[in-house]
């Protein structure tokens, strides 16, 4: 074979295997930063340096520096959540964690929970996503009193799964909180003729934006996008949205909302939420036209509109689901975690691109994958995905549960090295360069 034509077969095989193959992939390493954790699901930087790390069964816990997690929880929450599975999968517990934009003063502290199911919601749902408030005491000890607790606002769940929980201050001073489609699969639920996720009925299936400066419950911004009731619940500022599963604002550049959004079969996708925008789901899932009674068939045409005629948002990531795509090299696992825009100084090759990963490449065999979104050059290019290079460890042996951010802006990845909630492999990792 003549060299030319090598080389034309060599470009032609880097063709075949995508975009992960003609990149240079960056190389990260982890430090572990705590362990004994059970499911870290968020890291939250504290204005001093420590920071709150969210474990799902019921605690928030207090990093007092790497390697230093204090023992006894900063606040113990199991009493007032629904129950849970412990020893299996499950998707109920404490799942995010918010500071208020004005916390050095006010030490307020937003948390998401799922509660016991309410009186007034459906005897056959399950449980009910509870926002409430508590207030930091003023001490250097940093214990949240539970008797604080003010509820912001409540949803109700059809099912155990799909909570979304996610929450995050915009730089507008709003509470954003991620909701998924309500549970189940195919978003057929407990309103099977449209799904949650396109229902504007519903709070389910959506990302929601709430003013928290009000004496009791939530406010709705005057500016949100259907702030008049009249077409859908006001709260709503994006829909169409399946479970929302790691959701951050940009430090940097435009501030975005950034989300990732758990797929059914075929694609996963992160989205940067619009103001109003209709972002597929259960339409659509990536760029395919999702079948709920085939799931993975996709429908022969997409459909171009949601049911009001309106466009819908493209993510601006996406990648293989290997439960639609099993020995597909760009299959790089089967659920989608988000993580954060890179705007730290210590992996200067990351810098404005997003940095996540993938809970499992098989369910029930721990192992996550690190990911990162390429931002492209021009604004409207779809953003190339590909593996982080590990240096040390070789690998992520755990589920990837969660990330962070610090006040320096590096990254942190939270796993679990269980499927379910046993206590003791849950841990937190910095994502710091790799030693050549
Ligand atoms: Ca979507």
């Amino acid at each position: 074979m003549s060299l030319r034509r090598t080389a034309a077969l060599a470009l032609a095989l880097l063709g075949a295997a995508g975009l992960t193959a003609v990149q240079a992939a960056t190389r990260v390493s982890l430090t572990r930063v705590a362990g004994g954790l059970t499911s870290p699901l968020s890291y939250v930087a504290l204005p001093d340096g420590r920071a709150l790390i969210v474990d799902q069964p019921g605690f928030v816990r207090l990093l007092e520096a790497p390697g230093t997690l204090r023992e006894t929880p900063a606040l113990d929450l199991r009493p007032r959540l629904s129950p849970i599975n412990h020893g299996a999968f499950d998707e109920r517990g404490v799942l995010g964690l918010a500071l208020h934009p004005k916390f050095r003063k006010n030490g307020r502290v937003l948390v998401s929970y799922t509660a016991p199911r309410r009186q007034s919601a459906p005897a056959d749902w399950d449980c009910t996503l509870r926002i409430s408030e508590f207030t930091v005491a003023a001490s250097s000890e940093f214990a949240i009193d539970p008797a604080t607790e003010k509820v912001r606002l409540e949803i109700d769940k059809p099912y155990a799964n799909h909570n979304g929980g996610r929450i995050a201050f915009g730089p507008d001073g709003y509470l954003y909180v991620g909701v998924g489609d309500g549970g189940n699969a195919n978003d057929e639920g407990k309103r099977p003729e449209i799904g949650n996720g396109q229902n504007l009925d519903t709070l389910l299936g959506k990302i929601l934006r709430i003013d928290v400066d009000t004496p009791e419950g939530h406010g709705v911004p005057r500016d949100n996008p259907f702030v008049d009731g009249k077409v859908a619940r006001p709260e709503i500022w994006a829909y169409g949205i399946r479970n929302p599963w790691g959701m951050s604002f940009d430090r940097g550049g435009d501030r975005a909302l950034y989300s990732a959004d758990v797929g059914q079969t075929l694609w996963e996708e992160v989205n940067v939420i619009r103001k109003g925008g209709n972002h597929g789901w259960r339409l659509r899932e990536g760029a395919i036209g999702f079948n709920p009674k085939s799931p993975d068939k996709p429908l022969a045409e997409a459909p171009r509109v949601g049911p009001r005629g309106e466009p819908f948002v493209a993510p601006v990531a996406v990648y293989k689901n290997r439960n639609g795509f099993k020995k597909d090299p760009d299959a790089h696992g089967i659920s989608v975690t988000g993580g954060f825009v890179y705007r730290g100084k210590a992996l200067p090759e990351l810098r404005g691109d997003y940095v996540y990963g993938d809970w499992g490449r098989i369910w029930g065999v721990p192992g996550g994958t690190l990911l990162v979104a390429h931002r492209p050059k021009s604004g409207s290019a779809s953003w190339p995905v590909e593996p982080l290079a590990l240096g040390t460890p070789a690998k992520v042996a755990s589920y990837i549960v969660g990330f962070g951010e610090d006040n320096d802006g590096e990254l942190y990845v939270l796993t679990n090295g269980n499927i379910g909630l046993t206590p003791g492999k849950g841990e937190v990792w910095k994502i710091v360069p790799a030693t050549p």
